[in-house]
């Protein structure tokens, strides 16, 4: 088959080397070729893409991502908690209501690199929903997509509510809709994810998000973001062709994300790479305590640099840095940083802060987002 001569020849990391275009004419062959019922998804488009070097020498994608035609910036996915509609039952409990709608959307995964993907709500991730322990969370969704659906969440729920096929609902029907509901428990960095089959195809399609549910206790006052680890396979041969955190490759190395020098910051960290059974996070120049899915108020590892997380596994990361500067972040597998999941952290003194912000296109919403994500004492 072509596509299997043309992966011998030049492998992944070549293919993307090469022009998008010509790419986009290699896979269109391979697809006319033979495997087309299966794979006939339009696969990349658009103006070239190479690798580059950065201001520091890396290779990177080269080009830029129009992030208000994707629908979402992951400098602000990093920070942008959903908490739903809040009210009390009358048992003084708290409800959180959340809609969460399927729709397919084409979705650009680097520059010129676009992905059919399949949502929640428009984006890859889906809605970071957040909550505190014990809540009542009530999720109405509506399957607007062009296949069945469902939510599975990790955490305590009756079967009913697993959202798998042939228990409780079941798969949802194209056009249908059903309401999720449970308490919020243990609190934790968990996720939910379409469980309809072929599961590794759905949830690969960019059906999932990260569902943080805050101690009742709350935790320390910190800087927070999400990140999502993720990757796309562009051209359906069951190989990731881009990785990234949050779904564009490179974006953090080009837009360093801002810190402050000595501040704690918190990551709720998420594997949900399909294909490659394991995903991996490596910050340069400072260790962090790691806190093995969250559930604990203890960190589960002291003084680490590297973790790694099988599929759907995640945890939070705690940490801080001493001096300003450039710190990289990546996988620790070299090929996912050629591909894509490699980023920096700007630390700068406070008085920098505002600079560092607007040098990325953000402003102080981002700064109390990050700041002020809990849902104790906050939201
Ligand atoms: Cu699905």
């Amino acid at each position: 088959m072509v596509h299997d001569q043309l992966r011998q020849l030049w492998g992944r990391r070549k293919l993307l080397q090469a022009s998008i275009g010509s790419i986009a004419g290699i896979i269109g062959a391979a697809m006319l070729e033979g495997n087309a019922s299966s794979q006939a998804e339009p696969p990349a488009g658009g103006h070239s893409a190479a690798h580059g070097a950065d201001a520091h020498g890396n290779s990177l994608l080269v080009g830029t991502v129009d992030h208000e035609a994707n629908g979402f910036d992951p400098l602000q996915l990093l920070v942008d908690w959903d908490y739903g509609k809040v009210s009390q039952l009358p048992s003084g409990q708290t409800l959180r209501e959340y809609e969460i709608l399927a729709f397919d959307r084409e979705i650009m995964i680097a520059p010129g690199i676009s992905f059919p993907a399949w949502t929640y709500n428009g984006r890859v991730p889906g809605p970071t929903l957040r909550c505190t322990e014990g809540d009542r969370i009530r999720i109405h969704f509506v399957n607007a997509g062009s296949h069945p659906h469902t939510l599975h969440f990790h955490g305590f729920h009756m079967a009913e509510m697993d959202g798998i096929p042939n228990v409780g609902p079941g798969e949802i029907a194209v056009g249908s809709t059903f309401t999720y509901e449970f308490d919020a428990e243990p609190f934790g960095c968990h996720l939910y994810h379409c469980h309809a089959v072929p599961l590794k195809r759905h949830i690969h399609k960019g059906l999932y998000g990260a569902f943080i549910i805050d101690p009742k206790e709350g935790r320390p006052p910190a800087r927070e973001f999400v990140m999502v680890m993720n990757a796309f396979d562009t051209n359906f041969d069951n190989e990731n062709e881009i990785y990234a955190v949050n779904t564009v490759g490179h974006e953090y190395a080009k837009r360093p994300i801002p810190l402050i020098t000595d501040e704690l910051v918190r990551l709720y960290l998420i594997n949900i790479t399909e294909f490659d059974p394991v995903n991996s996070m490596h910050l340069h120049a400072t260790f962090f305590d790691y806190y093995d899915h969250g559930t604990t108020l203890e960190p589960t590892l002291r003084t680490v640099d590297t973790i790694m997380q099988c599929q759907a596994q995640r945890g939070i990361l705690e940490f801080r840095y001493r001096w300003p500067g450039h710190y990289m972040f990546h996988a620790h597998q070299t090929e996912f940083v050629e591909l894509g999941w490699m980023g920096m952290f700007n630390v700068v003194e406070a008085d920098d802060f505002p600079a560092a912000l607007n040098a990325v296109g953000l402003d102080a919403s981002w700064d109390e987002k990050s700041l002020k994500g809990s849902t104790v004492g906050n939201a």
